[in-house]
């Protein structure tokens, strides 16, 4: 999955692909690059992040789920129904929802579409999450936060099928949750729904990169990223958000071969 944001204010790529032609040329550059789906959000999620009014998200994203739609399967990154409604009639196909569908009008949505969802983690909201959070077991309380929502999902009309989970990394989650939750994956692809993983380009990548020379920026943290992306594969994720879709491709290509996924010659 590749990330498009379409924000201006996001950690990862600080409203580079802001205004929707850029943002439409960054998607149609990470399909030529191998991303099997896009992400297009239009309300940065990163820690203390303030809310975007549902018009201003309806500005930023339909016009680039409109225009990437055709071209690959995309998936709305939002916390809102209308947003999620809206992007689905310009053609999106999955609703990517951080907050696992806190707006009430979320399930009964995507349960009449009949289409694909992921519930993720999130502990508070992006404003404050990163004050202190704490949890007495992070991976058992995340898994049955995510046990819980899909099942609510689930008694909501949407189908088994259609439910991704994802543990929310960086989400209200100190630097050694983080860690918890990656050395836990092959326990939580176990959880009964495919699992989505999005590790790409967050500072607890930096911190993972450390080597007493100085923390890496967002765009430093490649060789993280792609470490984390293959962690993530071979413990049984079924999809990987990430920003960086070139290396992240020739890196699963290279771990398909090895595991017989892929064969060792394609002509
Ligand atoms: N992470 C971000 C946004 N959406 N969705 C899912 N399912 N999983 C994630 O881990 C996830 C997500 C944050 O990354 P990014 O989009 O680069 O930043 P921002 O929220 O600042 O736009």
């Amino acid at each position: 999955m590749g990330v498009v944001n379409a924000t201006p204010d996001s950690f990862s790529d600080g409203g580079e692909h802001f205004a929707a032609p850029d943002a439409v040329a960054h998607g149609r550059r990470l399909i030529a690059e191998g991303a099997d789906l896009l992400d297009v959000g239009g309300e940065s999620t990163r820690p203390g992040a303030a809310p975007v009014p549902v018009e201003e998200e309806l500005r930023r994203v339909l016009p680039v789920v409109r225009a990437l739609a055709p071209l690959a399967p995309v998936s709305i990154d939002t916390r809102h129904a209308e947003v999620a409604a809206a992007a689905l009639d310009a053609g999106a196909a999955i609703v990517n929802d951080v907050s696992a569908f806190a707006d009430p009008a979320m399930a009964a949505l995507v349960a009449r579409r009949g289409v694909e969802c992921v519930l993720m983690h999130m502990r508070g909201e992006p404003a404050t999450m990163q004050d202190d959070p704490r949890y007495g077991d992070v991976v058992a309380e995340v898994s049955a936060f995510l046990e819980s929502r899909a099942k609510a999902a689930e008694a909501a009309g949407v189908r088994h099928e259609k439910i991704l989970v994802d543990p929310g990394l960086g989400f209200g989650k100190s630097f050694e949750h983080n860690v918890d939750l990656l050395r836990a994956l092959p326990r939580l692809a176990r959880l009964g729904w495919p699992l989505l993983v999005g590790s790409s380009r967050k500072s607890f990548v930096g911190r993972l990169l450390d080597d007493g020379t100085g923390l890496p920026g967002p765009r430093q943290r490649l060789e993280g990223d792609l470490a984390l992306a293959l962690h993530a594969a071979t413990s049984g994720a079924a999809v990987v958000r990430v920003h960086d879709v070139a290396p992240t491709v020739r890196a699963l290509r290279v771990m398909d071969r090895i595991t017989g996924r892929m064969p060792l010659w394609t002509r």
